[in-house]
């Protein structure tokens, strides 16, 4: 006989209440568009200056999903500014940790921290790391680097929300490479299982991971069809394309019908927005010299970042 454990026994639409009034969104319309650019522009320029404070850095991982974390942080998620622990937020993990550079001054942007943090990035006693920190930095829902568990991790923050009846959703933002720790996998066949349709995985399919081309490292295509296989909806789109990535995004948070995960595999570029770092694996981690800095900023500002 099979014993159902509360978890499975519980569908999901039966803790899904009304969506509140905290995620009403203005149109995407031309303007909200133009924002969304500004802020991914915002997160590729500060990337570029955190990591001359700090000497080193993950430009290429943190620039693929610039667009993304747009996205996610000033359209798709319900967050309260100034109040990284509101308990009704909606939840981000990182399982691509390193590219966390990208990802505070967002924080900052939504008062979770003081922007003089970031000045200080990396350094003795400042609690911004190249990965990030869930007990030191406020507004990091968990502490990731190693690849691969963060949707094992998203997926109990899921469970948790249906458990005492909240109704905020959990996006996790996983790279490709990240595709091939097998943690992922047993995540997405529990998450499956357990019909944890609040929870919402973005990859960040920008080809590369460290040392080379994912699909040399280790072939993961077809990627969609391993993921509808697993139980999961799948959504694809250009990575770049804001609209396209914000209208996604907004529908899938949205949606109470589904009774499955949902993922969206973002097509990007790794390196987008400077061009000798574009699909070069050798920028993984880096460091651009003073004379070089200031031509990135010429070229971030000159918007060859907002042609997608
Ligand atoms: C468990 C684990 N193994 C290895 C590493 C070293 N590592 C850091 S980043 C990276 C590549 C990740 O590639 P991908 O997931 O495609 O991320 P992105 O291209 O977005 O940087 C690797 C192997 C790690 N952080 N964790
Ligand atoms: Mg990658």
């Amino acid at each position: 006989m099979t014993v159902p454990t509360p978890l499975a026994a519980a569908p999901t639409r039966r803790f899904a209440p009304a969506r509140p009034a905290g995620r009403h969104r203005p149109p995407l319309d031309g303007q909200r568009i133009t924002l969304l650019k500004q802020k991914a522009r915002f997160v590729r320029t500060e990337t570029v200056r955190l990591i001359s404070i700090a000497k080193t850095g993950h430009y290429a991982s943190s620039f693929s999903c610039a667009e993304i974390f747009a996205a996610l942080y000033y359209d798709t998620m319900r967050l309260r500014d100034g109040d990284p622990q509101w308990t009704e937020r909606d939840r981000f993990l990182m399982g691509k940790g390193h590219a966390a550079v990208g990802l505070y001054p967002l924080l900052a942007d939504h008062g979770f921290l003081d922007h003089a943090v970031l000045d200080e990035y990396t350094r003795l006693g400042n609690p911004l790391g190249d990965h990030p920190d869930m007990r030191k930095v406020p507004g990091i829902d968990f502490s990731s680097g190693s690849l691969g568990h963060a949707l094992s991790a998203g997926l109990g923050m899921a469970l948790a929300a249906r458990v005492v009846g909240a109704d905020y959703n959990v996006f996790v933002l996983l790279g490709d490479g990240e595709q091939q720790e097998g943690q992922v996998w047993e995540a997405a066949l529990s998450a499956a299982h357990h019909e944890a349709a609040r929870l919402i995985a973005i990859v960040d399919r920008n080809q590369y991971s460290l040392d080379g081309r994912v699909e040399d490292v280790m072939r993961i295509e077809p990627l969609a069809d391993k993921w509808r296989a697993f139980g999961w909806q799948v959504h694809e789109t250009d990575g770049h394309d804001i609209a396209s990535l914000a209208s996604t995004l907004r529908s899938l948070a949205d949606d109470m019908e589904r009774t499955q995960p949902a993922i969206l595999i973002a097509h990007t570029i790794k390196g987008k927005g400077i061009t000798y770092m574009e699909k070069e694996f050798g920028w993984h981690l880096g460091w651009l010299a003073p004379a070089d800095e200031a031509a990135a900023y010429v070229e971030l500002r000159s918007g060859h970042d907002d042609d997608a």
